[in-house]
């Protein structure tokens, strides 16, 4: 008979933190605090940096691959970074990819293996903003000491990745304040689209098409990012408590992605599902107060469901895409688009609770590990 777990004592929230919890500002007020947020003048600024980043990679030429499938990796928003590359090279350049979490590489790497007797050695892409998150840095090293090769994606193409990296890809024009990922998450995606469209699928059917449409997508940047305030304005008007993001393929990196930045934000309750993964529990949380967003294109299935969720009293839309994607364009389109929307949202949402988007609750711009003893060496001088 096992004993009975002693239940984990509830930790008391501290005086100061009942006294934290802030009181919620009123519509008008809150966008106009949201607009002098750097959050805010970030998530604008992909009006400007995704235009140059596109010029960049142009000047740059496309990364050439010898290996025959790839894996991607990254840690919070940049594994989903890592997920969207993934997505978008299976499903639109019909090349093989993985994307893990960079822990999963570095703490477990055997379990490339199977993968590695069948598909030969991946190029590994290590995605990361700030280019020293500890578990990327790790990762890459993991992957350098199995032979493997290893590009790094980055807005700090000096900082410390560069040591594990035998190639980067280097945004260095884009920088950003606010702890949270905006405008860098925004050219990362675009960046790992030209490189998975434009270098990796070299001479892919379709690939040059895809890139003349992400050049067009750039161009209407401006455009999106003024479309997105209004969208996102409107639907944080209705104050949304719960928030639901949909996305197939490609886009369920982006719904996971939109979910994490209202939970870094406002720690408001977020969840990304595919489209009809709703009706298999998550649904049980849908009522009044929930804003179920749908990414991409919808048909009769994914309009269904909508439907459904607003009889269950939600506010449920999708989240609309360039005319290339109403006319059987790349769906991956709608990810790039729906970006600047969903950031805003998230921003508005926090102000409105009367949180502080960029210094958000318990969380660093980087997550740097401290050094630990190998495992049964703890306690033991490591002076060196
Ligand atoms: C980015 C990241 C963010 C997260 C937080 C901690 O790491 O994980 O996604 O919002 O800011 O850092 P990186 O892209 O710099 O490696």
């Amino acid at each position: 008979m096992l004993p009975t777990p002693e239940p984990t004592p509830e930790r008391p929230e501290r005086p100061e933190e009942a006294r934290r919890t802030p009181a919620p500002l009123p519509a008008e007020e809150a966008l106009a605090s949201a607009r002098r947020t750097a959050t805010y003048r970030e998530i604008a600024a992909q009006a400007e940096t995704l235009p140059e980043t596109w010029r960049r990679l142009a000047a740059r030429g496309p990364v050439r691959a010898g290996e025959a499938w790839t894996l991607f990796t990254g840690c919070g928003s940049s594994f989903y970074l890592a997920e969207y590359a993934a997505a978008l090279a299976t499903g639109a350049a019909r090349r093989p990819a993985l994307a893990w979490p960079a822990s999963r590489l570095w703490l477990a790497p055997g379990e490339l293996e199977p993968w590695q007797e069948r598909l030969g050695p991946p190029l590994v892409v290590g995605i990361s903003r700030s280019g020293e998150t500890t578990e990327l840095l790790r990762a890459l090293e993991t992957a350098r000491r199995r032979g493997l090769r290893t590009l790094a994606l980055t807005c700090r193409p000096g900082a410390p990745v560069r040591e594990v990296a035998s190639e980067i890809v280097g945004l260095p024009h884009v920088r950003e304040a606010s702890v949270v990922m905006t405008h860098s998450f925004s050219n990362l995606a675009l960046a790992l689209a030209w490189l998975v469209l434009g270098g990796l699928a070299g001479g892919a059917p379709g690939a040059g098409a895809a890139l003349a449409g992400l050049a067009r997508l750039v161009q209407e940047a401006p455009a999106r990012v003024a479309e997105g305030e209004r969208r996102a304005a409107a639907w944080a008007a209705g104050r949304p408590r719960h928030f639901v993001f949909l996305g197939a393929g490609a886009l369920f990196a982006v719904a996971r992605e939109a979910a994490l930045k209202v939970e870094e934000t406002s720690q408001l309750p977020a969840e990304a599902y595919p489209p009809l993964e709703l009706r298999h529990g998550p649904q049980a949380a849908v009522g009044e107060g929930s804003l179920v967003l749908l990414l991409g294109a919808a048909g009769r299935e994914e309009e269904a469901l909508l439907e459904e969720q607003r009889r269950l009293g939600a506010r449920a839309e999708r989240l609309g895409s360039p005319p290339q994607d109403e006319g059987g364009g790349a769906p991956w389109w709608s990810a790039h688009a729906a970006l600047p929307a969903l950031q805003f949202l998230a921003l508005f949402r926090a102000v409105q609770e009367g949180r502080d988007p960029d210094r958000p609750r318990h969380l660093t711009q980087a997550v740097r590990l401290a050094a630990r003893p190998p495992a049964g060496e703890e306690g033991k001088d490591h002076a060196g």
